[in-house]
């Protein structure tokens, strides 16, 4: 009884290592390093320790980054034009715009300003797009890594009811379309739940995976998932807890202790979803440097 545990951080460092070797590769054959360009906008916390993490990712696997930081006052006409200096400079090959934006910058727009080539978050519509009739492309690195961790656990979707709650344009929606396409991680039966679902046990209860990106701690507890499902937990809120260094603990949308009661399998948080996300992001950004999803 009781789940096992989806190692993320584990399989992230092998992720990463896979990475570091495949970039000396690149780079012994007389190519520049990868370049990841990374915009932040303001002082939010939480996006700062994000970036530091992508930043020092970018270290260890050989990448070098730049981060250049915009004050929370930046329009949308130079915040376009920041990106279109990246987007024409040859020396750059990923693009990443950290999220959120201000509430005055439309996040939609600015992404679209991204030349799709070099949208290593896989949030330009045209990666979307493209994604959605299984065309090469940026996927997006917490959907991508999400799958990266069931295939290595070898747990197969083909059949399976996949449950998905959160319709978000960064997890919920393209983990759907992935989910659900007739490729090697998809042909799963999909429900995508979100804040208008009228009775989230009613389809939680029946899934076979159960993927939840929402942000609400403690919102799936054990009495609404069957026994042996698998539970992909994408939640990251940050929490007040005085016994930690930093004042503050991470948890995710699930009740862990009565979920993994039941669960077959189980992300932790931290240390499951979140460490795949920024590994995929390094594997994206090898990607775009060579130029592997739109070659020349
Ligand atoms: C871990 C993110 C919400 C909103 C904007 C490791 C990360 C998180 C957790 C990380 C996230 C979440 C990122 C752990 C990047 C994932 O040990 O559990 C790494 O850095 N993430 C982001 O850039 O923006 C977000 C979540």
């Amino acid at each position: 009884m009781g789940a096992s545990i989806l190692d993320g951080k584990m399989l992230a460092e092998k992720v990463r290592a896979s990475v570091a070797a495949d970039v000396k590769v690149w780079t012994g054959k007389g190519n520049r390093p990868p370049k990841l360009q990374v915009v932040l906008i303001g002082e939010n916390p939480a996006s700062n320790a994000y970036v530091n993490a992508k930043s020092k990712a970018c270290e260890d696997v050989g990448i070098d980054t730049h981060t250049h930081t915009l004050p929370d006052t930046v329009s949308e006409k130079e915040l376009t034009e920041v990106v279109s200096h990246y987007n024409n400079d040859d020396a750059t090959d990923g693009i990443l715009i950290q999220l959120p934006v201000p509430e005055h910058i439309h996040p939609l727009s600015i992404i679209e300003a991204i030349d799709h080539r070099k949208d290593v978050d896989g949030f330009h519509p045209m990666n979307v797009g493209r994604m959605s009739v299984g065309q090469p492309c940026f996927r997006p690195c917490t959907p991508a890594g999400i799958v990266e961790m069931l295939d290595h656990y070898s747990i197969t979707t083909k059949g399976k009811h996949a449950v998905v709650v959160g319709a978000s344009n960064i997890v919920g929606s393209p983990m759907g379309i992935i989910l659900s396409r007739e490729n090697s991680q998809g042909k799963a039966t999909t429900t995508i739940c979100h804040k208008f679902t009228k009775d989230l046990t009613k389809h939680t209860i029946d899934a076979d995976i159960l993927i939840v990106a929402v942000g609400l701690p403690g919102l799936i507890t054990g009495q609404m998932v069957k026994e042996g499902v698998v539970v992909i937990d994408v939640g990251i809120t940050r929490v007040a807890d005085h016994t930690t260094e930093k004042g503050y603990k991470l948890t995710g949308d699930c009740d862990f202790d009565s979920v993994a009661e039941k669960a077959g399998w189980i992300t932790p948080v931290p240390g499951g979803v979140g460490p795949m996300t920024v590994a995929m992001l390094m594997k994206n950004t090898l990607l775009a440097a060579k130029r592997s999803i739109y070659p020349e």
